[in-house]
């Protein structure tokens, strides 16, 4: 790489480098042996039902996350019972296709293999099966790499699953930009080979051959890192919750660039001021071919300089903000050997899935599918697994899950158009009934099996949006609806901190209430209330609405009225507008 940029001297605002005592983390990925540690051996051990010692945190680097049921887990250690544990997967599925053979396997194998039978959409663009027995991970994941599908890096400190602008066919833009989200995603695999050789029990290689990971570096990444590639107006990868966004920018139809964006993510902790949501950062312009350049400058510099001693404040982020933006840029343009050129004029205008039928550059036709919560299962009188299986008998084109946790049917012929609406419609997979508030909710998967969770959100959402609806109605909005989010926990996987309205899990039943979002997802929402149970969080609805409705210029929404009406006050910039520091 030539260092011929790097001219601009910028003096950082903090430390390159965070100096101190390693986190634990660092250690484990050290002495792993390239993400092998003894996972294997833990297999084997059939006297707990959960991974052993630094294991239970390598599987997350092949994409798995161990859990167990919380609703049971009080009763087991009344009757003395280890809780009752299973292992979570996650495929890596770049922009989120996937093909009917596939789908017609996964589903098969949420059936025959996992406990709560469900294949779980997530906010990634990817799937879920949760409650998978440690006796049946490895079939698992040899049934997936036999349809070509693997877990690799969509856990832990990794290049996570790239999220693409859903439905590549809709121009030939899309499709290009597609190609580069699957393109990115490869580059930054690991090279390890332990994957293969743990999981579908491939030959070892011969541990005298030197390995290296020549972009991750051995210890990996300090935290996980995020991607997407977004094509404007739509914002539906919602770009400020990731680390490094392209934002494709055509010329005459082509895809000739794209405007780089740094530093974006969600998470924080309560009552933890040093953590924070905070936007991504516009670094500018540069051309196509110099995508796999950039990004992996982005990866390789937030890799060297962000911070392994505090893992809370490691992500890209936080790098950022120590050493200043225009060190980090500065340093991009010196690995990538070149500069970034002016952004290119863009602008963001939604979000969300156009759920229904549209048509495709290619005279094909898509059907997006509204999937509430993300959650393909058969439910009491609306059998979604089935009817997704029975499509994938007869669909020639392919599946994209989208990064709102729904689905596109993608590429159908105009003969079929017909034939798969009526077994969408049969299966409750399209349903005229839905509301447009409904469409724009969404929720996090919370209880019962995340860890983490505080409060529940995915059990939750479903009839608070049923009451939303109805206080929209009382005030005559009952064709206008929210960005509505629900998090059980400050981590935010449900992006409610992108939300107009966001809700965040605080302990049971108790949520902080964040206003002043905005429908394109540039603006981070403000805690509004705090602590407030499912009553309190009704009536402040009722009371936001009653004013939206009267006070509201023509078509302004909810988001934009909470701050125009001085309700809420504008984040402007993440961390000072955000706690007021
Ligand atoms: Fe997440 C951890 C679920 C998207 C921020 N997330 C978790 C875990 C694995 C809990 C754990 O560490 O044990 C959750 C598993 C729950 C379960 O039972 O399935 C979990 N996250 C999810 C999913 C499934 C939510 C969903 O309903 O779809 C999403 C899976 C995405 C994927 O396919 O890769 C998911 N997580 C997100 C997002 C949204 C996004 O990426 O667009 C965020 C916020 C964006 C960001 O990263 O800033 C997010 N998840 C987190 C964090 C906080 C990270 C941080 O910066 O501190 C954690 C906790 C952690 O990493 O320590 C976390
Ligand atoms: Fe779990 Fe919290 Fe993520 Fe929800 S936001 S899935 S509760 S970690």
């Amino acid at each position: 790489m030539s260092t011929s940029n790097n001219s601009e001297k910028v003096a950082p605002s903090g430390p390159l480098i965070v100096e101190g005592k390693l986190s634990d983390n660092e250690r484990l990925k050290k002495e792993s042996g390239f993400l092998r540690g003894t996972m294997a051996d833990d297999l084997q051990d059939r006297t707990t039902g959960g991974m052993t010692g630094d294991n239970f945190q390598l599987i997350r680097f092949h994409g798995m996350y161990q859990q167990d049921d919380r609703d049971i887990r009080a009763e087991r250690a009344k009757q003395k019972l280890e809780p009752l544990h299973s292992l979570m997967l996650r495929a890596r599925l770049p922009g989120g296709i996937i093909t009917p053979t596939q789908w017609l396997g996964v589903d098969k194998w949420a059936t025959e293999h996992t406990m709560y039978g469900s294949v779980r959409l997530t906010t990634r663009q990817t799937f879920q099966y949760h409650g998978i027995l440690k006796p049946n991970i490895k079939t698992v994941h040899k049934a997936l790499n036999s349809i070509g599908i693997d877990t690799i890096g969509t856990a832990s400190d990794m290049n996570r699953n790239v999220l693409c602008t859903a439905n590549p066919y809709q121009s030939q833009v899309h499709h290009d930009a597609y190609e580069w989200a699957k393109k990115i995603s490869e580059h930054f695999l690991p090279h390890t080979n332990g994957y293969a050789e743990v999981w579908l029990d491939e030959e070892k290689i011969d541990s005298t051959v030197k390995q290296e990971e020549p972009i991750l570096g051995s210890t990996y990444l300090p935290r996980k890192f995020k991607t997407t590639v977004a094509i404007p107006p739509l914002n539906d990868v919602d770009i400020h919750g990731n680390d490094l966004n392209f934002v494709a920018i055509e010329e005459d139809g082509k895809l000739i660039g794209f405007n780089v964006l740094v530093g974006g993510g969600l998470a924080m902790t309560h009552g933890d001021k040093a953590t924070y949501p905070r936007k991504a950062d516009d670094f500018g312009f540069i051309p196509v071919a110099n995508t796999i350049a950039f990004a992996e400058a982005v990866v390789t510099t937030q890799r060297d300089w962000g911070n392994r001693v505090e893992r809370k404040n490691a992500k890209t982020k936080y790098t950022i903000d120590r050493v200043g933006v225009d060190v980090f840029k500065a340093e991009v343009e010196r690995r990538a050997g070149s500069k970034f050129e002016q952004t290119r004029p863009y602008e963001f205008t939604q979000r969300g899935d156009r759920i229904g039928w549209s048509e495709g550059f290619d005279g094909k036709h898509y059907l997006a599918l509204f999937i509430e919560n993300g959650r393909i299962l058969d439910f009491p009188n609306k059998p979604l697994k089935t009817g997704m299986a029975e499509i994938a008998k007869i669909h020639q084109g392919d599946f994209r899950i989208t990064a709102n946790q729904n689905l596109i049917v993608a590429g159908v012929a105009t003969e079929q158009k017909s034939e798969i609406e009526a077994i969408a419609v049969k299966h409750g997979l399209m349903d005229a009934t839905v509301s447009e508030q409904r469409k724009n909710s969404m929720a996090c998967v919370a209880f019962p099996t995340c860890p983490l969770a505080m409060a529940e959100s995915e059990r939750y959402l479903p009839s608070l949006v049923t009451d939303v609806e109805a206080i929209l109605a009382k005030h005559g909005l009952a064709d206008e609806s929210i960005i509505l989010r629900v998090t059980g926990c400050p981590n935010g996987c449900g992006r409610a901190m992108l939300a107009e309205l966001g809700l965040v899990g605080k302990g049971p039943g108790k949520y902080n209430m964040h206003l002043g979002g905005n429908i394109a997802g540039t603006r981070i929402p403000k805690m509004y209330k705090e602590n407030l149970n499912e009553q309190d969080i009704l009536n402040e609805i009722d009371r936001l609405s009653a004013r939206w409705a009267a006070e509201r210029t023509p078509g302004e929404a909810f988001g934009d009225f909470t701050i125009r009406a001085g309700i809420i006050k504008e984040v402007k910039i993440s961390v000072r507008d955000f706690y007021d520091v």
